[in-house]
This record gives structure tokens, C-alpha cells and sequence, in this order.
């Protein structure tokens, strides 16, 4: 009997326990999708903390819940029988065709970092360097303060595939890199860069060292009207000015955005007070306009131009007279929620760059006048569709394309002969540097998300491209070198898979395999005889390269913990990476083969591209961030990267040292402070067939920045740079070339701004 009454009591008691929890599902409140991965914190008992399981919520009643989604805006409830058995969460930001990391946690790709805003705290007159300075693994190859590339874990160039807006490229005309992509935008205009730090994702093209999207500014869903900014900055170290003007009108239907950007940059001071010639002027502009069909539904068309006038190159043979570019996207998409094909994305875009560089400023113009117009044209585009297979299960399939095509030449007249003497008329002669050739990739990828369980997401995929490519109008010593040369196609297979577990809502690990296949770009496979390096040998292309190819692996751990006391949050990260190359594309010095042009100089024999046998690199990044005293905020991160190519028992070109950053910052009301201490070692792992002879000094620098909203919406900004005027230049800076004038020698690699002072003015409405 008192066993049954027992039984009976604890049957009673369970019950009762069971029905004082309810069970609620949680939607988009735009789009009415059930969110998974949605975490209800206990208020009470910060410990108890609950996840979906089978699209529901199961929460105490009488407790009060903070129900957070990552990407969302966290709702406070308490659990009451009449609470609604579905909620709603307002996202934070609509999820946008050109943007691939929306801050939800099991939707964004693997190994991503972003940056804040980057439109925010402006304090200086950019160029496109700042906007990668402070991104931790990146380091910048300069050429000058123009033709600045950035370089990430020791991949540069097209290792990296670099893009505006989920897709939009651009792709330069000179075979200097006068014009790198990121010449061709406005710095003001990039709200946030978003990087893969590896081959981890199929979507966005063939992808080798990582991908790095470049998002402009759009208007803000919601604010409708017109609106708009003008800015200002200016700084002393070479007396750079911007000014910068955009105008935006936004209905529910329609949007239309206007900018408007002038660059006058002077010749800068080192910090031995030495002018380097580095003076630009651009004149940008863009137009983006876009309709809504539904809030489901957008179709945008983005126009933009760029003119950079009279830039000068501290690092290169030459000057560029003018580099013009123009181009255009289409973007579309359309979410259908609640149906197996969830969206639809497409894109299509054209670009041209229209460049002309010369020597008619250097001292070699007297013996030999050289001008060079070239032209790049880069198309392409993409169409993705968005599969849910299941509640917890999405794919992706699509394909995309990318056509770059190239010409130009050079054309000399020479004035002396070798003697020196005066040669009457001058001899004229044309050098054909592209050979009107083209590389057209086509590439189709099926990508899979997958849901283990509430705090594990699967994420694999699979991508095959097929490269074709030509030379069209060969010189006849580059076809003597190929006689097969001619129209040839490469298949390239990449795939990735990775997985991301939450340990709690604080702490998440990453692991990802990436292997990323890149086929030669034009300069590897057709440039002929020209010196297209950091040193002074002529190169010359190789058409019968295999594609280089990049398996990569990574663990990544990223936390946070937020504190009570003296301390009111910490962030921290890690990751550590290794990647085997095949295949790994290098120009070597060739014997064999002797230079063309100006015969009688050194180095007599010419580099060849080929491939390496056997390379590597590993590496590791790592963030500390500790909020504290309710006001400060102190970061600190590091990077280091070490490179190998194994055959010719040497460095990998181009390979940074390890890099600190130390920030220290006070944020109060309308103001803000801080100061940033970056330290760079020494680095003596050496390329030495790639011209790096020396071992790259350490350098110290400190900056001070500060900021206040003077009344609402006007910001004022203002920095020393360099405060201590050290004279330092980085490991991945070019040599000082054909500067003999300016009287740097080309021994010596470009040095870096000295002291600056800036100030940044921004009005908005
Ligand atoms: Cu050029």
C-alpha cells in the first residue's frame, strides 16, 4: 500500500514536473522560418541554459529567459501559460546576396573572420591599405602607396580570391600590379571585409589561400528617405587630401545610392625625412540602384568608375600616366522560405581597365622612352540555388564563371645607343606584353550544410572547374620557346569538408580540410621577357604549368565570457593551420635562356615560371581581448606564418614575419580614444631565388587615435601615425626601381610613412 501510494505520488509529482515546462518554437519574423539553434539563458540561473531539440524550446514556467539567436536581436520572456507557443526574432540585418558571414552561427562558412565597420572611427584619409592593416594574419605588398596588395598567411595575389560583394572581380591591366583590384574601389565605400581563411568553402569561385569579400555600404533595411554623408580628410605627411560625398533615397521598393570620391595624395616623407615618390590623384564615382519586388525579392545594378591620374610608383620601372576602370554587376535574389528551393542567387558583372604607364618621369627617359598601354577585361558571374533537404539539412549547387582577357604592348623609341651616343632618328620598337590571351574558368560546385545535432554542423563540398585558356597573338620568340603552344584546357577538382561544434553558447572549435586548386595566372603563363618581379631579372611565363594546389587543415577555438567585476568581458581566439602544396608555382632562374632586353645588363639569365616538387606552410593566429572598467578595452593579436619550399631548401617568396598588434582604447559617451602599438620581428627566412638577399629588420611603431561626435552627426576624427617617426619598411615591400632622379637605390626596399598627423571630418543626415 505505501508503495503504491509512493508510486502513485512520484507518477503525480513527474507529471506536474512536465507540465511546468513548455515547449515553443522559434521564427524568423521576416520570413517565418522555424530558427534552429536558438538558446533560451535562464536569468535567474545564468548556468541553465537550453537549446532547440526538434525545432522546439522547452522552458521552465515562471522563469525568465533571454532567447537568443546569433544575427538576431535577443528577446527577454517570461514563461507563463498564456506566453504564445511561437515567438518571433527580429534579425539584425536582412540576409543580403553580397554578404557571406550574417553572424548566425550555423549558416556562416568555417574559419571566417570580419571586421567591424569600417566606416566607423575614421580618423584618416584612407587608401586601401588601411583597410587590411588591422586585420590579424594579413600584412600588405607594397610597390608604393598605390599599388598596395594585400597578403594573407603568405598567399598573395591570385592565391587569394579576392572580390567585392559576394562575387563582383576586377582584375588589374598592368603587368606590374600598378592596379590591383583594390585600386578600383573607394575605401570609404567598404562597410566590412569578410575573409575564409582557407579553401573551406566551394561557393565563391576556386579559391587557393582563402577568400576575402570586400562588402560596400548599402542602405540600412529600414531607413527610408534620403539620407546622406560628406567627409573629409586630410594629413600632413605628403599634404593627402579626400573628400567624399554620398547621397542615398530609400522607399520600401526602391533604392538609390550616389558617391562621389576625389583622392589627392602627395609624395610622402620616410622617417629619415627623404620624399618618396608616391603622389596620386582618383576621381571615383558609383551608382547602385535597386528595386524590391517583394521582401523576398531584389534585383540591384551597381555602377562604378574609377580614374587614378598621374600615380606614381617608388617600386616599379614606371609610372601610370592614367589606370581607368569601369564596370557593372546585376545582382538578383529570392528567398522562398518554407520551400525545398529556399533561394535563388544570381549575379553577372563587367569590368575594364584602361592602363597606360610610361618612364617619362624617370632618368632612363633621355636613352630609351618607353610607354605601355594595356587593357583588362574581367566577366563573369554566378547562379545558386539553396536547398533544404530537410530541417537540418541544406545544399547548395551552382556554377560560376570568370573570363579575363588582356592586350597591350610596349612601345620604345630608343634616343642613345649603348655607346651613349645619339641615335638620329630614334629606333622604335614594339613589345608585345599580353599577346592577346585569355583565361576563361568555368566552375560548377555542390556545397552541403549539415546538422548533426543542436550544436553540431557538418559542412562539406565538392567543386570542379574547367580552365581554358589561350594566347592569341604570340612574339615569335615566345612561340620558338613553346612551339606547341596553342588553346589549352585544365580540369581542377577542389573539395573541403569541416565541422563546427558549440561546446556552449561561449565556446565553439572548428575543424576544416580545404584542398584548393589554382591554375597559373596570364603573368605565369605568357609574360615574355619582362621584369615583372621584386628583383631586376626579366620573367618569363610558362604555358604548360600544372595547377598549383593547396591542402590545408585547421583547428580553430574561438570564446568569450562575460564578468561582473573590475572585468566586463573577455573574447579570445585561436587557430592554427597547415597547408602541403603541390604543384607550388615559383619563377626560377633558367640558364638556358639569356635577356632581351638591354642585353648588357645584369642578371644575364632570366627567371621561368615552373612549378615546385614540394613546398609548405604552417602557421597560427591568435586574439586576446579584455574589456574592462566598463570604459576600456584592451586587444592584443598575433600572427605568424612559416613557409618552406623544399626543393630549393629556402623560404617561400613573400612570407611575413611574426606580427603583433597591441590596441588600447577608451570609449566614453561621445568620445573615444586609443593607441596602437604594432610590432614586427625580424624576418631572416629568406627567398633568395625570389631576390630576398637580406634579412628584413623588426620595427616598432605607435599610433594615437581619437574621436568625438561634436553634435549628432558630425564626427570629428584625428591621429598621429608613426608618433616616434621611425624609418622602418616591411619585409613584403618592393625595392626602390629606376629612381636614380629621386636618389634611392634599388638596393634599398621601399621605406614606409614617417610621422603623420590626420584629421577626418564626417557629416551625416
Ligand atoms: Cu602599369
Amino acid at each position: 500500500m505505501k508503495f503504491i501510494l509512493s508510486a502513485v505520488l512520484y507518477t503525480f509529482s513527474f507529471m506536474t514536473l512536465l507540465a511546468q515546462t513548455k515547449s515553443i518554437e522559434v521564427k524568423d519574423a521576416q520570413t517565418q522560418e522555424t530558427l534552429t539553434g536558438v538558446y533560451a539563458i535562464n536569468q535567474n540561473n545564468k548556468k541553465d541554459y537550453r537549446l532547440t531539440e526538434n525545432n522546439l524550446l522547452k522552458l521552465d514556467l515562471g522563469e525568465v529567459y533571454l532567447i537568443s539567436h546569433i544575427g538576431y536581436s535577443p528577446l527577454l520572456l517570461k514563461i507563463e501559460t498564456t506566453t504564445p507557443a511561437i515567438i518571433t526574432l527580429e534579425a539584425l540585418e536582412t540576409k543580403l546576396g553580397e554578404v557571406l558571414v550574417t553572424g548566425r552561427i550555423f549558416q556562416d562558412p568555417v574559419m571566417n573572420t570580419i571586421t567591424p565597420d569600417l566606416t566607423e572611427r575614421v580618423t584618416q584619409p584612407k587608401n586601401v591599405a588601411d583597410l587590411f592593416r588591422d586585420i590579424n594574419g594579413f600584412g600588405l605588398i607594397k610597390r608604393g602607396n598605390y599599388a598596395i596588395d594585400p597578403s594573407f598567411r603568405a598567399a598573395q595575389y591570385e592565391q587569394l580570391n579576392i572580390q567585392y560583394d559576394g562575387g563582383t572581380k576586377v582584375m588589374h591591366a598592368c603587368p606590374n600590379r600598378m592596379d590591383p583590384i583594390t585600386t578600383h574601389v573607394m575605401p570609404e565605400d567598404i562597410s566590412k571585409i569578410e575573409v575564409v581563411r582557407g579553401p573551406y568553402t566551394m561557393r565563391y569561385g576556386a579559391t587557393f589561400g582563402g577568400l576575402i569579400n570586400m562588402v560596400s555600404k548599402r542602405p540600412e533595411v529600414g531607413n527610408y528617405g534620403l539620407s546622406g554623408s560628406a567627409s573629409t580628410g586630410y594629413e600632413t605627411n605628403g599634404n593627402s587630401l579626400v573628400n567624399m560625398v554620398r547621397l542615398q533615397y530609400a522607399e520600401e521598393k526602391f533604392d538609390v545610392v550616389g558617391m562621389y570620391g576625389y583622392r589627392d595624395f602627395g609624395n610622402y616623407d620616410d622617417g629619415a625625412g627623404r620624399e618618396i615618390p608616391s603622389s596620386f590623384r582618383s576621381i571615383d564615382y558609383s551608382l547602385r540602384m535597386g528595386y524590391n519586388f517583394t521582401s523576398l525579392e531584389r534585383l540591384q545594378l551597381h555602377w562604378r568608375q574609377s580614374f587614378g591620374r598621374d600615380v606614381l610608383h617608388a617600386s616599379l620601372p614606371m609610372d601610370s600616366d592614367f589606370d581607368d576602370s569601369s564596370m557593372l554587376s546585376l545582382d538578383y535574389f529570392k528567398k522562398r522560405p518554407g520551400k525545398t528551393l529556399q533561394n535563388i542567387k544570381a549575379k553577372a558583372y563587367y569590368s575594364y581597365v584602361d592602363h597606360l604607364m610610361s618612364n617619362s618621369r624617370r632618368s632612363n627617359f633621355a636613352v630609351a622612352e618607353a610607354v605601355a598601354p594595356v587593357e583588362a577585361t574581367t566577366a563573369g558571374g554566378r547562379f545558386e540555388l539553396e536547398w533544404k533537404l530537410d530541417e537540418f539539412w541544406t545544399l547548395f549547387t551552382g556554377t560560376d564563371a570568370l573570363l579575363i582577357s588582356r592586350d597591350g604592348q610596349r612601345n620604345r623609341l630608343v634616343k642613345q645607343n649603348m655607346m651613349g651616343m645619339p641615335l638620329d632618328p630614334p629606333l622604335a620598337f614594339t613589345d608585345k606584353i599580353w599577346q592577346d590571351s585569355f583565361i576563361n574558368n568555368y566552375g560548377f560546385f555542390a556545397e552541403s550544410r549539415y546538422r548533426l545535432n543542436s550544436s553540431t554542423v557538418l559542412n562539406a563540398g565538392v567543386r570542379y572547374d574547367l580552365v581554358n585558356s589561350d594566347i592569341q597573338d604570340p612574339e615569335a620568340d615566345f612561340q620558338a620557346y613553346y612551339p606547341g603552344l596553342g588553346n589549352r584546357t585544365e580540369h581542377n577538382f577542389s573539395a573541403t569538408a569541416s565541422l563546427k561544434k558549440l561546446l556552449d553558447p561561449n565556446n565553439q572549435l572548428e575543424f576544416a580540410f580545404g584542398r584548393g586548386v589554382r591554375s597559373a595566372n596570364m603573368i605565369e603563363r605568357f609574360i615574355n621577357h619582362f621584369q615583372v618581379g621584386q628583383d631586376s631579372f626579366e620573367y618569363i611565363g610558362n604555358p604548360n604549368l600544372d595547377a598549383e594546389v593547396n591542402n590545408q587543415f585547421e583547428v580553430a577555438y574561438t570564446g568569450k565570457k562575460i564578468l561582473d567585476g573590475a572585468i566586463n568581458r573577455l573574447d579570445w581566439g585561436a587557430s592554427v593551420y597547415f597547408s602541403h602544396f603541390e604543384n607550388y608555382i615559383v619563377a626560377i632562374i633558367d640558364s638556358t635562356k639569356t635577356r632581351k632586353f638591354m642585353p648588357a645588363q645584369e642578371p644575364q639569365n632570366p627567371k621561368v615560371f615552373r612549378n615546385l616538387e614540394d613546398a609548405y606552410k604552417t602557421g597560427f593566429e591568435a586574439n586576446l581581448s579584455v574589456a574592462f572598467l566598463d570604459n576600456f578595452q584592451l586587444d592584443a593579436e598575433t600572427a605568424y606564418v612559416y613557409a618552406r619550399n623544399e626543393d630549393l631548401s629556402e623560404s617561400l617568396p613573400l612570407t611575413p614575419p611574426l606580427r603583433t598588434r597591441l590596441s588600447l582604447q577608451y570609449n566614453k559617451d561621445k568620445f573615444w580614444a586609443a593607441t596602437d602599438v604594432r610590432l614586427v620581428s625580424r624576418q631572416d627566412e629568406l627567398a633568395t631565388s625570389f631576390g630576398e638577399n637580406q634579412a628584413t629588420p623588426g620595427y616598432e611603431l605607435i599610433d594615437f587615435r581619437l574621436g568625438y561626435e561634436l553634435f549628432p552627426g558630425l564626427d570629428l576624427g584625428a591621429a598621429v601615425l608613426n608618433a616616434f617617426d621611425q624609418q622602418y619598411y616591411d619585409h613584403l615591400n618592393f625595392a626602390f626601381r629606376n629612381q636614380a632622379d629621386a636618389g634611392l637605390s634599388g638596393l634599398e626596399r621601399l621605406t614606409d610613412p614617417g610621422q603623420n598627423f590626420t584629421v577626418f571630418v564626417k557629416y551625416a543626415f
